[in-house]
Parts: C-alpha cells; sequence; structure tokens
C-alpha cells in the first residue's frame, strides 16, 4: 500500500479520538452534487433529521444534505452554467451547483444548518440569506460582514432556522452583474410541526429576468428595466413545467422576485390566499380572498386554494411578461392598410414582412425565420391551438383522478359536456338600434337621479 495513505487513514483516525473538534467538523468538506436536468425533480423526502413535507420547485431541484453530529451540511458551488430556458435556447449564466437557478434549500425551524459556499466564479462572490434571522456576521454582505469570497475559496456559514417560511439566498457581492447572470434561489424552512400548515402540494419558483439579445447566449448584464426575457427558475414558456393537482386537494405555489420590477402574479379558475409572506405566515384572521398578488422586487409570497379541476392559466399579468425576446419595440400598426406599400418595399428586401396589421395574435402560429437559439415572441401550442404565450406562462393541471403524490403531468383537461365554449351558428337577433332624430344620427338618454328623463 502506499505509505502516504497509510499515513492518512493514521491521521483520520487519530482525529476520531479527539472529542471536541473545529467548528466546522473534522470532516471532510461534503459532497456538491451537480443537476444536469433543468426538468421538474421530484420532492426529497428527508431520510435524517426532523421530518418536513418537502416543496417541487418547478424546474429545479432541492439540495441533498449531509446530518454531521446534529448539523445539517450543504454544500453550494458558485460556478458558470449552461441553462436551457426552453427547448431550443440555452442561456451562459451563473449559478449554482450546475444550473441556475441554485437548488432549493430545504431546512426544519430549529436546524443549525452549515453551508459550505466553494467560488468557482471568475471573480469574488457571498451569499445572503435573504430574509432568514440570523448573527450579522453570517449576512453574506462582501465588505459589510465578511470578506469577499475569492475565486477558488470555499467560506462556511453556520446559523440556526428561528423560524418557519419562505426566504430566498442570492450573491451580496458584484450584485447587479451577478443576479443579473442568474445567482440566485430559494431557501424554505419548514415548520418544526409538520402538521402545521400542512398542504397536499406545495410548489415553489423563483421570478428572474434576463436581458439575451437575440441569437446570443449570454445576458445583457448592465440592463436595468428593459428586459426581454421574463422567467420562472431560469424558464420561459413553453419551458415552464405544468403544475399538477387533484381536485379538491390544498396546494401552495410559493415564489419569491429577483427582478427589477414587481409582478402580478395571476391564477385563473379559483381564489386563493397569500399565506405566506416576506416576514413568515399570515395569521388566518388577516388573509383575505385574491386572484392576483403582486410581488414586488426583493418580496416573497406564498398562496394557496383548494383544487378545482381544469387546465387553468397561470401567469404573470404585465402582458409584456408573458412574451419573449423581440416584441417591445414593434410599431402599432393595427388599422395601418400595407397594400402596396409591402408590395414595394419587397422588391428592395425580398424577405419583408408586414406584422401586426391585424393585431400581433399571427405571431403566434407564423413560422418566421429566426436567429439561433432565440425563442419566438408568441408560442406554444394547446389542444385548440396557439396559446400565443411567451415568459412567465404554465398550466395549473387539476385532474379528479390524479392520485395523491404523483407529479406526473396528464394530458389536455376534458372539459365536461356543456362545460366549454362554442361557435354560434344560429341566427343572431338585430343589434339594438339608436332611434332617429339626433343631427347625427344618434340618441343620448341621460337618466339622471330623480328617475326623469331628459
Ligand atoms: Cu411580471
Amino acid at each position: 500500500m502506499n505509505p502516504r495513505r497509510t499515513f492518512l487513514r493514521g491521521a483520520g483516525a487519530a482525529m476520531l479520538g479527539a472529542a471536541a473538534v473545529s467548528r466546522a467538523g473534522a470532516a471532510s468538506l461534503p459532497e456538491a452534487p451537480v443537476q444536469a436536468s433543468p426538468a421538474t425533480q421530484p420532492p426529497l423526502v428527508p431520510s435524517a433529521g426532523r421530518p418536513y413535507n418537502p416543496v417541487v420547485t418547478v424546474n429545479g431541484w432541492t439540495l441533498p444534505w449531509r446530518m454531521n453530529a446534529g448539523v445539517k451540511e450543504f454544500h453550494l458551488v458558485a460556478e458558470p452554467v449552461v441553462r436551457e430556458m426552453a427547448p431550443g435556447m440555452k442561456a451562459n449564466l451563473w449559478g449554482y451547483n450546475g444550473q441556475s437557478p441554485g437548488p432549493t434549500i430545504e431546512a426544519v425551524e430549529g436546524d443549525r444548518v452549515r453551508i459550505f459556499v466553494t467560488n468557482k466564479l471568475p471573480e469574488h462572490t457571498t451569499i445572503h440569506w435573504h430574509g432568514i434571522l440570523l448573527p450579522s456576521g453570517m449576512d453574506g454582505v462582501g465588505g459589510l460582514t465578511q470578506p469577499q469570497i475569492p475565486p477558488g475559496k470555499t467560506y462556511v456559514y453556520e446559523f440556526e432556522l428561528t423560524k418557519s417560511g419562505t426566504f430566498m439566498y442570492h450573491p451580496h457581492a458584484d450584485e447587479m452583474v451577478q443576479m443579473a447572470m442568474g445567482m440566485m434561489g430559494m431557501f424554505i424552512v419548514h415548520p418544526k410541526d409538520p402538521r402545521k400548515y400542512r398542504v397536499d402540494r406545495d410548489y415553489v419558483f423563483i421570478i428572474n429576468a434576463y436581458d439575451i439579445d437575440p441569437g446570443s447566449y449570454t445576458p445583457r448584464i448592465n440592463t436595468m428595466l428593459d428586459f426581454n426575457l421574463w422567467s420562472w427558475n431560469s424558464r420561459v414558456f413553453p419551458g415552464i413545467d405544468h403544475m399538477v393537482a387533484r381536485t379538491g386537494e390544498r396546494v401552495r405555489i410559493r415564489f419569491g422576485n429577483l427582478t427589477m420590477t414587481s409582478h402580478p402574479i395571476h391564477l385563473h379558475g379559483h381564489e386563493f390566499e397569500v399565506t405566506g409572506t416576506d416576514g413568515g405566515w399570515v395569521p388566518k384572521s388577516a388573509r383575505w380572498p385574491e386572484v392576483t398578488t403582486d410581488v414586488a422586487v426583493g418580496q416573497m409570497r406564498a398562496i394557496e386554494f383548494d383544487a378545482i379541476a381544469g387546465d387553468w392559466a397561470f401567469h404573470c399579468h404585465k402582458s409584456h411578461h408573458t412574451m419573449n425576446a423581440m416584441g417591445h419595440d414593434v410599431p402599432t400598426l393595427i388599422g395601418v392598410d400595407h397594400r402596396g406599400v409591402a408590395e414595394r418595399i419587397s422588391r428592395l428586401i425580398p424577405d419583408y414582412m408586414v406584422m401586426g396589421e391585424r393585431g400581433m395574435a399571427d405571431m403566434g402560429e407564423m413560422e418566421m425565420p429566426l436567429p439561433d437559439n432565440t425563442l419566438p415572441m408568441m408560442t406554444g401550442a394547446g389542444p385548440f391551438g396557439a396559446l400565443e404565450m411567451g415568459g412567465m406562462f404554465t398550466v395549473v393541471k387539476i385532474r379528479d383522478d390524479q392520485k395523491p403524490g404523483d407529479y406526473t403531468v396528464p394530458g389536455w383537461y376534458t372539459h365536461p359536456k356543456g362545460t366549454q365554449a362554442f361557435e354560434w351558428t344560429g341566427d343572431l337577433p338585430p343589434p339594438p338600434q339608436a332611434a332617429a332624430g339626433a343631427p347625427d344620427g344618434r340618441t343620448l338618454k341621460v337618466r339622471k337621479p330623480d328617475g326623469h328623463h331628459h
């Protein structure tokens, strides 16, 4: 046997004998698992420590951890990654453990966590634990609470989780660049009592945005507001996985916003309640029914609803956030007659194409030549045609026969007879006519509060 190995084994044995070891433990660095797939991974059921009901990260995963003498140890590696934002489009981003955003960290109220952060970026970084109550020195603000983590170095954060809720993590070092490049993740702290705030399904994602020129791969890092890819977990429609549930289940969806603007998140077909905010859980008496909730920059929200069967759109309600790149600078051409003009331009530019004469809906089906690595502005196919969407849009699929705990995405919804909009083919009654008499052919009748006509 190699004498050096023998020596190391001996050293290891000696260390086991030492009662009090360093704060970071005698053991080696925990493994840093890497995720190769951008698909939604199944929930990571805890095999040790306090029990909890794990979340499902949409187009993401949970970072595996290990127990070390009662402390939960995680290992994040900050590094450049290639992220598929939707089929047909990849981006050169920065992230953690193979993906952007980084994996979701899950732990339990009362846990002590030790998080190793290895920097494989070309510049220094830190991690700030957004919303978590912890000692100032663990807050991860480069220059203020710690030195920056230089490339190639590993730092250790260690703190106790004193309350449950929905939190985030992101660098507090060269923030504009590192967040524009996709460095962020969610941090879920489960309640100590798993019966508390229990739901049947618990989804989570982070809201982010990129500015990637059509045909290129790397985000512009100086963009302040005019992003062109509005994403959930660094995915855009039609790349955002559908969320599924069984009719009647209690469903929670959590999201945090690390873009540069607010997002009114809207769910069809349900009333929901905001049950979680930045500060933790909302008391029952303080909740009210909503169909849209605005999440401001730096905020986290958890919404809950009782699932009703159907295929329900779930999206940001800013209409520019449900389209992909290329659509924002197009002039309004509705009502403009292009006959003649298009023909004359075509003589100069053979590929000239008129856009938007009758609205933009044609774009959803148009086979327009696009630069490589570029998604159509409006795209996606549903059971009844083009969906004409992009960006922050997906479908919540709720079925009577979806098995509890089954995350398999079913096909499109079969609408029960008589419950779907249809084309009217009978006679149309004549439209109500205004009485003749007024000079312009219209009569205006005003009903005043006293009830008399004038
Ligand atoms: Cu939005």
